[in-house]
């Protein structure tokens, strides 16, 4: 059977684009139809500056949203990254397969990094090193495909990459993982800069719609949106950038596709308004479903305890046999 791997960072609160990029297709479609683990990968947190209170409570939040938006345990494994010690074990030995210049190569170190000097920051070694752990994430699991929204692109081809060196190294050991993506919204971006991802660790703003906004704030956020100009709806990423994005949250909220869109409406205004109600339609079953789990902290956290023990049992053999392959003394 297929084993799907995938995760999500505490380091905000979840977007509409973590959910309509990812964690809608986890709950949805991938469950149903592969062996699937999912987790809250908190060791990615702290790759650049963090409230160490603030990563515990989105840790949380962040496993009650994927419960809320349908990942079922019985189904699929839910599991914090920190609670199973293999990440870190393999990350180590994929360290010493990956170059420096892999690293530095990639777009969001290249992009985080830069953010981080010009606050005036330092950059952390574990921000060029990020990658190298999510290798681990997936390998670590024998995942066959990974599905993320295109951001992740890059490092599950480094992933790869990872694996194919490692295993003509040291033997087979690893399975070589693909991407898969959603097939509409793999990208939203900003709704007040269309030329950039809704990122959930962006500045709060007007552009960016939380899974957990009051439907008034969702509604406002998207009249509020950026558009281009001209008044033609029409799905041009390149010259209509705004619209486009708007076309492209509608179909993915509705099931359709964006170019389908062009040319149905005729106002800037009308295509907002339905895409706002469609955006709180969607959005308020999550919404209802995680208040519920919120009163109930004990089984989120029973989850949770059951998710490591079961991932714990899925890597561990894995990363023992990644440590003989390279070279290491079996413990006596
Ligand atoms: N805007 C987006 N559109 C589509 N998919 C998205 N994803 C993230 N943003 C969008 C997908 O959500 C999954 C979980 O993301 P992540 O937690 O691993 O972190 P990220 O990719 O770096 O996303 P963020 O929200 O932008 O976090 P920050 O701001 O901390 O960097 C992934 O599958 C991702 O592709």
């Amino acid at each position: 059977m297929t084993r799907i791997f995938s995760g999500i960072k505490p380091t905000g609160h979840l977007t509409l684009g973590n959910y309509l990029g990812a964690v809608r297709q986890w709950a949805d479609v991938d469950q149903h139809r592969a062996e699937s683990l999912f987790s809250v990968v908190d060791l990615h947190a702290l790759t650049v500056d963090h409230d160490p209170g603030r990563v515990r409570r989105l840790s949380r939040q962040a496993a009650t949203l994927l419960l809320a938006s349908g990942i079922d345990p019985e189904r699929a494994t839910l599991f914090v990254q920190s609670h199973v010690d293999e990440h870190a074990r393999l990350s180590y030995l994929l360290e010493c397969v990956a170059t420096d210049g892999e690293m530095r190569r990639m777009i969001q170190y290249k992009e985080k990094s830069a953010l981080e000097r010009a606050r005036g920051g330092s950059v952390r070694l574990s921000l060029l090193t990020y990658p190298v752990l999510m290798a681990a994430d997936i390998l670590a699991y024998g995942a066959d495909e990974v599905p993320v929204g295109d951001d992740q692109v890059q490092h599950v081809e480094l992933t790869r990459d990872l694996a194919v060196r490692f295993n003509q190294r040291y033997g087979h050991t690893f399975v070589v993982p693909r991407a898969t993506y959603p097939k509409v919204a793999a990208r939203v971006m900003d709704l007040q800069d269309p030329s950039s991802k809704m990122g959930k660790s962006g500045d709060a703003g007007a552009g960016i719609v939380y899974l957990l906004d009051e439907p008034e704030v969702v509604r406002k956020k998207i009249m509020r949106a950026v558009t281009d100009g001209g008044s033609e709806v029409e799905y041009d990423r390149e010259a209509k950038p705004g619209v486009s994005n708007l076309l492209e949250i509608l179909a993915a909220c509705e099931g359709g596709n964006p170019e389908g869109l062009s040319g149905v409406y005729e106002t800037y205004g009308a295509l907002k308004k339905d895409t706002a109600d469609a955006v709180v339609e969607v959005l308020r079953p999550v919404q209802e479903k995680h208040k519920e789990l919120v009163a109930d902290p004990a089984y989120v956290e029973e989850v949770l305890r059951r998710g490591a023990e079961r991932a714990r049992g899925m890597s561990r053999p894995m990363v023992d046999t990644a440590y003989r392959a390279i070279g290491l003394l079996p413990p006596v």
